[in-house]
């Protein structure tokens, strides 16, 4: 592929995208691809170390400030890590992206939507990703996948009212982009979450080749 393929994993936390995103990075990685996996927020130094800011639940943030920490991350990330990667025709999967930012800070927290994405253009100089996998469950069943890993961010916190406004907030992007977003119900077994994957990139890459 001449042009970069950019990937995102987007859903409520313990939903499988990181564990989703290393059996993608595989299968494509034996196929010959390029892959680049990363992480929101994250990525690159400066936004790992935005990330502990934003993620520690000791540390309580406005929601203004919260957001402008995951752009600035986000603005660090696209500059030196995703449109370098995708400039040089490689696969980018990341977990997480501008949809985040949409759900949480945005249906979640309150913050207005437009305002929202005018800032998020700004942050991203309008990229967007080419497929999104929205990896959705239901917040009782992922509770009990996150009480299992024990240490609890800022959002793990917030309770089953909280996760179900997440999910609900993410439901109704993936209404408003059907054909970006790409709904996959995570709470299959692992082997049946990722075929269903792997056959809508297969598509894409069949496509673009
Ligand atoms: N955030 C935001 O507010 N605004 C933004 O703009 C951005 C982010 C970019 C980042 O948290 C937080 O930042 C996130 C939103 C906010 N907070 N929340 N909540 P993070 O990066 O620390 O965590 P996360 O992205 O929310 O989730 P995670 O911990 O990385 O989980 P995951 O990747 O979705 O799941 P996993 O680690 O692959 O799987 C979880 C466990 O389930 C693990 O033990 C797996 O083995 C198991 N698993 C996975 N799939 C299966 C299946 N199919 N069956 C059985 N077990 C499974």
């Amino acid at each position: 592929m001449t042009k970069g393929l950019f990937i995102t994993f987007e859903g409520p936390d313990g939903s499988g995208k990181t564990t989703q995103i290393s059996r993608l990075a595989k299968w494509l990685e034996e196929r010959g691809f390029a892959v680049v996996c990363t992480r929101e927020p994250g990525g690159t130094v400066a936004a790992e170390k935005i990330r502990d800011i934003v993620l520690d639940p000791e540390l309580p943030i406005k929601a203004e400030a919260e957001t402008l920490l995951y752009l600035a991350a986000r603005a660090e990330h696209v500059e030196k890590i995703i449109a370098p990667a995708l400039a040089v025709g490689k696969i980018v999967l990341c977990d997480r992206f501008s949809d985040s930012t949409f759900v949480y800070q945005g249906i979640t927290r309150g913050m207005n939507l437009e305002k929202l994405r005018i800032m998020n253009t700004f942050a991203t100089k309008g990229l967007e990703p080419d497929i999104t996998f929205l990896l959705d469950g239901s917040p009782e069943l992922l509770e009990a996948r996150r009480q299992k890993r024990g240490v609890q961010d800022r959002f793990e916190l917030e309770g089953l009212a909280f996760q179900q406004k997440v999910r609900d907030g993410f439901m109704q992007l993936a209404r408003e982009e059907e054909k970006r977003i790409k709904v996959v119900y995570a709470l299959q077994d692992l082997d049946t979450v990722t075929e269903a994957i792997m056959s809508q990139v297969e598509k894409i890459i069949c496509n673009r080749l």
